[in-house]
C-alpha cells in the first residue's frame, strides 16, 4: 500500500547481494518486483538462464509470493539452486523452508553481502552448503551468521538496476538510498532492528560515504539508517567531506527525537548541506502510550524535538501507532491532535513481528496467520470495535491527515515543484497525489481478511512469562564492542534504552 502511493525506494539489500555476488566473480543480473511485473521476471530468466536464483525477503508480507515463484521456478527449471535471504525471512527460516516444501534450497540469514560468495562458491564446487553461516535448509543448519569485515568493503550494484527513475519519496523524485550505518543499539519492542544485527551498530567511512554519493546520479537521497546521526562526530564528517566536494543533493533521514536534540550541531549542518525531510518515530502522542512501545523519551523531549526540526525549516514526518485496542474516542482524540500541528503523521497498526519482544508475547493472541496482512496496514490483533469500525475510522484518521498534505489544497503550495519534475520526465510525486482513495479503503481492507490464505504462518506457543531476549537475535550480540560509538554515546543510548541486560 505504501509503495503505491507515499514512495518507492531502490532495494538496496538486494542491490548488495548482487554487488558481493558479483565481487566473487558470477554474473549476476537483479529484477525488483515492485516495478517490474512476473512476465518480466519469466522473460529474464529464460533469457539469462541462470544457475541459482534468490530472492529478497526483507518483508513478511510478500513471502506467499516468493513461496510461489520460488515453486514455479522449480518447476520450470528443476536443476536451478534457489534460495531466499533478508530481514524477515532471517527470523523465520524453517517457516519459510517447510512452505516451499523443497522449492527453496536454503535460506541465507543475516547479512547476505557477507556470505553469497561462499554460498554460491561452495554450491558450484559441489561442497556442503550447511558449512556456510547463516544457511539453514530443511534439514541441517550452518554456523551462526557473520558480519561483512567492513562497511566500506561492500558496494550496492546499483548499474545492474533497470527502470531507476521509478524511485522517489515525497518530493524527492528521483531518489537513489545510501547506508552510512548499520544495525541500532536501543532495543524497542515492537522493532526487530536490533534483534537482527545483535544491538551491533557499524559505520562506513566519510570517505567511502562521499565517493558513493559522488557516483550516485539521482538528486535526491533516502539514507536508510535506522537511526540518523546516532554518534554526532560521524555524522559532522560525513557533511564535512560532502562540503568540501562540493556535492550536492537533497536528503530524507530518520531518527529520535532524543537523537535530534542531543545532535542539533548536526542537523544544523545537514540542513545546510540539502537535508529536507525528517522521520521522528514518535509512536504515541501520550506517555501511556510510550511506556509501551519501551521508548524512555518523554513527551515534551519529542514536543521540543518536532519545534527544533520545523525552526531548521524541515519538512517533519511523525509516526503512531494504532493499537487495535482503540475506540472511536482515542481515534478522534488522535486526529484533533494530528490536526493541530503542522507535519505531516503516518499511522501505522501495532503489528508483532517475529523477532520483536512483542512477538514473543502478543503472537498467541493473533487473529490472523495470513503473511500478506502483516503490513502494519491491517489489523492483525483483536480489535476493541469490530474490525469493520477499526478500519473505517482508521482510514478516516488516514483521510484527514492527508488531505492535509495530498489534494488540490496541497498541490497548490507544491504545483511548482509538481510541474518541474514532470518537465524532467518524473512523474512519481504527482501521480501519487491522487492515488490515496483508491489504495486507502476500509472495504478493501476487510476484504483482504476474507481472501483464503495460501500460505500461513504456524501457530504459535503459548507466550512465556518472561521473554527470553536471546532467542529473539540473527546475529548473536558482540557488546560494546560491536558499537562504534564513543563513550558518550554509549551511555546517552543506556540511559535512554529499557533494559540493562545485553
Ligand atoms: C527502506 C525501508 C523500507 C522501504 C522498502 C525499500 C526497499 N525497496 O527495500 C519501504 C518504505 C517500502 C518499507 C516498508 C516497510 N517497512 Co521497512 N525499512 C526500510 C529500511 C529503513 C531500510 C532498508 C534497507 O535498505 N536497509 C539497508 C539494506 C542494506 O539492508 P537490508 O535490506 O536488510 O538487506 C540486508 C539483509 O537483509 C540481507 N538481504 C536482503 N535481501 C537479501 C536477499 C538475499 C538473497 C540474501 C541472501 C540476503 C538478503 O542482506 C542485506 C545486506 O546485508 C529498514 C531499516 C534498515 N535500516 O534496514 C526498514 C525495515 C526493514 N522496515 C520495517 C518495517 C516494519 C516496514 C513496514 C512493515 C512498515 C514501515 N512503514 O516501515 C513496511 C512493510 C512493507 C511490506 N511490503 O510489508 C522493519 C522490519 C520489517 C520486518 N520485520 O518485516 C525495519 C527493520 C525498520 C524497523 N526499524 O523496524 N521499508
Ligand atoms: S530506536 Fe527503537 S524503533 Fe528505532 S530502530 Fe532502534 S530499536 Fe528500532
Amino acid at each position: 500500500m505504501y509503495t503505491k502511493i507515499f514512495l518507492r525506494l531502490e532495494p538496496l539489500g538486494l542491490e548488495l547481494i548482487a554487488g558481493a555476488a558479483r565481487d566473487a566473480g558470477h554474473t549476476v543480473q537483479i529484477i525488483d518486483l515492485q516495478v517490474e511485473t512476473h512476465q518480466d521476471y519469466w522473460r529474464m530468466i529464460q533469457e539469462f538462464r541462470p544457475h541459482a536464483v534468490c530472492f529478497s525477503g526483507s518483508y513478511l508480507a510478500n513471502i506467499p509470493e516468493i513461496v510461489d515463484l520460488c515453486r514455479e521456478t522449480r518447476a520450470r527449471m528443476p536443476g536451478v539452486f534457489l534460495f531466499v535471504g533478508g530481514h524477515s525471512v532471517s527470523f523465520i527460516a524453517r517457516d519459510v523452508l517447510a512452505l516451499a516444501d523443497g522449492a527453496i534450497d536454503c535460506v541465507l540469514r543475516g547479512e547476505g553481502d557477507a556470505t553469497v560468495g561462499q554460498l554460491l562458491d561452495t554450491r558450484q564446487a559441489g561442497g556442503d552448503i550447511t558449512t556456510v553461516p547463516g544457511v539453514v535448509t530443511l534439514t541441517a543448519e550452518g554456523p551462526p551468521p557473520t558480519f561483512v569485515k567492513s562497511l566500506d568493503m561492500i558496494r550496492p550494484a546499483r548499474d545492474l538496476l533497470r527502470h531507476r527513475g521509478k524511485y522517489f519519496i515525497g518530493t524527492l523524485d528521483p531518489a537513489a538510498s545510501i547506508e552510512f550505518a548499520r544495525g541500532c543499539p536501543w532495543d524497542c519492542t515492537f522493532c526487530s532492528a536490533w534483534t537482527f544485527y545483535g544491538r551491533s551498530y557499524r559505520t562506513a567511512s566519510p570517505t567511502v560515504i562521499a565517493d558513493e554519493l559522488e557516483a550516485i546520479r539521482e538528486p535526491g537521497i533516502f539514507i536508510v539508517d535506522d537511526v540518523a546521526f546516532v554518534h554526532a562526530e560521524h555524522g559532522m564528517a560525513i557533511g564535512e567531506e560532502i562540503k568540501r566536494r562540493g556535492i550536492r543533493k537533497e536528503y530524507y533521514l530518520e531518527t529520535r527525537a532524543d537523537v535530534l536534540l542531543r545532535n542539533k550541531e548536526v542537523f544544523r549542518f545537514w540542513k545546510e548541506l540539502g537535508l529536507s525531510y525528517i522521520f521522528i518515530g514518535m509512536e504515541a502522542v501520550d506517555e501511556e502510550g510510550l511506556k509501551q512501545f519501551r521508548k524512555r523519551v518523554s513527551l515534551d523531549r519529542n514536543f521540543e524535538a518536532l519545534e527544533f526540526a520545523r525552526s531548521l525549516g524541515l519538512i517533519v514526518a511523525i509516526n503512531i501507532i494504532a493499537d487495535p485496542a482503540w475506540d472511536r474516542k482515542r481515534f478522534e482524540v488522535i486526529r484533533q491532535w494530528c490536526l493541530e500541528i503542522p507535519d505531516i503523521v503516518n499511522i501505522s497498526v501495532m503489528t508483532p513481528y517475529p523477532g520483536t519482544e512483542i512477538w514473543q508475547s502478543e503472537a498467541r493472541r493473533l487473529t490472523t496467520r495470513d503473511y500478506r496482512l502483516f503490513d502494519i496496514q491491517h489489523a492483525v490483533l483483536p480489535t476493541t470495535l469490530p474490525l469493520e469500525e477499526f478500519y473505517e475510522e482508521l482510514v478516516k484518521t488516514q483521510q484527514v491527515l492527508n488531505q492535509k498534505h495530498l489534494g488540490w489544497s496541497a498541490i497548490k503550495d507544491t504545483m511548482g515543484i509538481a510541474l518541474r519534475l514532470a518537465l524532467h520526465g518524473q512523474t512519481n510525486f504527482l501521480r501519487m497525489i491522487w492515488k490515496f482513495n483508491s489504495v486507502f479503503n476500509p472495504k478493501l481492507q476487510l476484504a483482504d481478511h476474507r481472501r483464503t490464505p495460501r500460505y500461513e504462518m504456524p501457530p504459535q506457543p503459548e507466550a512465556a512469562e518472561k521473554v527470553d531476549r536471546r532467542t529473539l537475535y540473527v546475529h548473536n550480540p558482540a557488546g560494546r564492542r560491536s558499537r562504534t560509538i564513543d563513550d558518550a554515546t554509549e551511555k546517552f543510548v543506556e540511559e535512554t534504552r529499557m533494559t540493562a541486560a545485553e
